[in-house]
């Protein structure tokens, strides 16, 4: 299956009416690529698309902030050429690439539901449609259904199991929402925005986006004003609001880009706290405060805390959001904990973890160079790694196993770990010593267990990261085993993005991930977050499992250009929900430190 191809990949592009967030452009560039594949193009241009597909969806920034700073151009990004420029600005202006229009003309609609489908990409949807006749992907669903496509050269009784399951993940409206750093985007043009509006005294974003959710349904917006109507009237001309939804005196709903919604409400100042709260969420947590406040002869809605007496009602708290959960007994609790996970038993015993901070990171400890698949060459990783105010990196590009990415053999390898120590010499002759470069490697854990290269070569490595690329359909008691060796080899300091899976995109792997914690344990190895807004695993739920079972974690960019080392900050949310603290992550650590942890003896 295509499924085990190695990519930090996109979900594919679904028409809209605006474009304005990155990761939509990286997705009309991906589409571009699988339909130029689709049609047999050649394999430098489409590897063009993707790289630069890849390269966007890095960018944290919004391009279009980017276009309109007079003192700025996208050709200051690592990878961005003239061609690659011109082809931003064309999506900026017209919100379309007269190449994706042709090539949808060309090709069936059918071609991109099947595209869809986890596992499916070019190559086997082109396969498809030679054999079966397919107007739908229901005609897909039935051709396995009665056993059609295993019969088919290259496809096979399991693959057709596998494609079942995958047309069901596909058409899971759970698997289409929001990721956090595409809402991320729009919430800040949107704030942007507001704050324009004379109207408006203060303005914040609730929900899921502010819990730091891996996927936002939609974003919620809360306005301070004495004027509501005119903080409507300015919310509905904003240039990117495809239509009004609804429109009331308080409360005003949009559809903005890429079909999300968009509710936003007006409160006055003195209720302002309560009402962030309120509709910050998530609700499992809003009805458990609620009966909390009951219990202890209060109520609470989105105005304010209040208590019944024999005057009548009276407003207690409302104005911020810590007088409200102090109403209640409780200290403050930070929004990425707020699921009933555990918070008011903790809230309660003032024992609310101190959580990590993007500030805490001193390395970070997973990117790739032009050696393989990264856009940047090593002087310009370590270049935007100074430039963030890292203070140690490793680079860990793939192994060899990893053909696609023209991964390293031990002389290759050597050969980098030299110029490395190289430009290591170099850096310490710097006054202060701004930063340390760790000689790494992303080690493919192979499909018949053991890894990618020998311990000998591993054992002259500063941290070895371990990762599962190809045989991701094998049974969990395979993967679990492949995972617990990695785990095992005194030479492995990390196990990357644990689980395989891509948000929306490909379910992960089966693997029982207890077992591999409870090695990790044993072993002093690290586990990974990955910070690949598309990735981030493990996931908040299995991270607090980690830490429970005295695992140390660490979070990590994966970049594949200097731009992809924003997203440590995504790598932190799902930190934060997890409960973790800086001291459970390595990264944080002074890099001596770091080098203890390590000692696995
Ligand atoms: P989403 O949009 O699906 O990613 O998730 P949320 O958590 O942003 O959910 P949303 O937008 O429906 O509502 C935002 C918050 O507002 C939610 O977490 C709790 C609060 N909220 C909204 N409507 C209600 C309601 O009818 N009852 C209660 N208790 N809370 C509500
Ligand atoms: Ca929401
Ligand atoms: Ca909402
Ligand atoms: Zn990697």
């Amino acid at each position: 299956m295509a499924a085990d191809v190695p990519d930090c990949g996109t979900p594919h592009y679904r028409s809209i009416a605006s474009i304005v967030t990155n990761a939509e452009i990286a997705l009309i560039f991906d589409h571009v690529a699988d339909l130029l594949e689709y049609q047999g193009s050649n394999v430098f241009r489409v590897r063009a698309y993707r790289n630069a597909s890849r390269l966007v969806q890095g960018i944290v920034e919004p391009l279009a902030t980017i276009r309109d700073a007079s003192d700025r151009s996208f050709q200051d990004f690592d990878g961005i050429g003239k061609d690659l420029a011109q082809k931003l600005e064309t999506l900026l202006d017209s919100g379309q690439l007269p190449m994706l229009k042709q090539l949808e003309e060309e090709v069936p609609q059918v071609v991109f539901d099947l595209m869809r489908v986890p596992g499916l990409g070019p190559k086997k949807v082109k396969l498809l449609m030679a054999a079966i006749e397919l107007e739908s992907l229901d005609d897909l669903e039935r051709a396995c259904q009665e056993g059609k496509v295993s019969l088919l050269k290259g496809f096979g009784k399991k693959t057709e199991s596998t494609i079942l399951s995958n047309i069901a993940f596909a058409k899971n409206p759970d698997n289409s929402r929001l990721l956090w750093n595409e809402a991320d985007q729009i919430v800040h043009l949107l704030i942007e925005w507001m704050k324009e509006c004379q109207a408006v005294q203060q303005v914040e974003a609730a929900g899921s986006w502010r819990r730091g959710k891996e996927t936002v349904g939609d974003i919620d917006l809360l306005v301070e004003s004495h004027q509501p109507s005119d903080v409507m009237n300015h919310f509905v001309a904003w240039e990117h609001a495809d239509h009004v939804m609804v429109r009331g005196d308080t409360k005003t709903s949009i559809r903005g880009p890429r079909g999300i919604q968009v509710d936003m409400r007006v409160v006055e100042k003195k209720s302002f706290g309560a009402a962030w709260q309120y509709f910050t969420g998530s609700k499992e947590h809003n009805i458990r405060l609620r009966s909390r406040a009951k219990r202890l002869g209060l109520s609470i809605n989105e105005y304010g805390v209040s208590q019944l007496d024999q005057s009548g009602e009276k407003i207690v708290a409302g104005q911020s959001e810590k007088e409200v959960y102090k109403a209640v007994g409780l200290e403050w609790i930070p929004p990425e904990l707020r699921e009933n996970h555990g918070e008011f038993e903790l809230a309660e015993n003032d024992q609310i973890p101190k959580l990590i901070t993007l500030q805490d990171i001193r390395g970070d400890l997973h990117m790739h160079t032009t050696a393989t698949d990264g856009e940047a060459t090593l002087l310009e990783m370590v270049t935007a790694a100074i430039d963030r105010g890292l203070r140690y990196i490793a680079i860990t590009d793939h192994s060899k196993r990893v053909t696609m990415a023209r991964g390293l053999d031990a002389t290759r390898l050597f050969e980098q770990w030299e110029a490395i120590d190289r430009l290591n010499e170099s850096l310490a002759s710097e006054e202060g010593i701004p930063l340390v470069i760790l000689k790494g490697i992303e080690v493919d854990i192979l499909e018949k267990g053991g890894l990618d290269l020998s311990d000998e070569v591993l054992s002259h490595a500063d941290w070895v990261v371990a990762s599962l690329h190809y045989g991701q359909q094998q049974s969990q008691e395979q993967i679990t085993g492949r995972l617990l060796d990695a785990v095992c080899n005194p030479y492995v300091s990390c196990i990357g993005h644990p689980t395989g899976r891509l948000i929306n995109r490909r379910p992960p792997y089966k693997v029982d991930l207890q077992r591999v914690i409870n090695a990790a344990a044993d072993h002093v190895t690290c586990l990974e977050i990955n910070a690949n807004p598309w990735r981030l695993d493990l996931d908040d739920r299995f991270a607090a499992a980690a830490k429970e079972a005295g695992v140390k974690l660490a979070i990590s960019t994966d970049a594949h250009s200097t731009a992809g080392l924003d997203v440590m900050r995504c790598g932190i949310l799902q930190a934060r929900r997890a409960g973790l603290e800086a001291k459970d992550v390595v990264n944080t650590r002074p890099l001596q430190e770091l080098r203890n942890v390590l000692q696995k003896t």
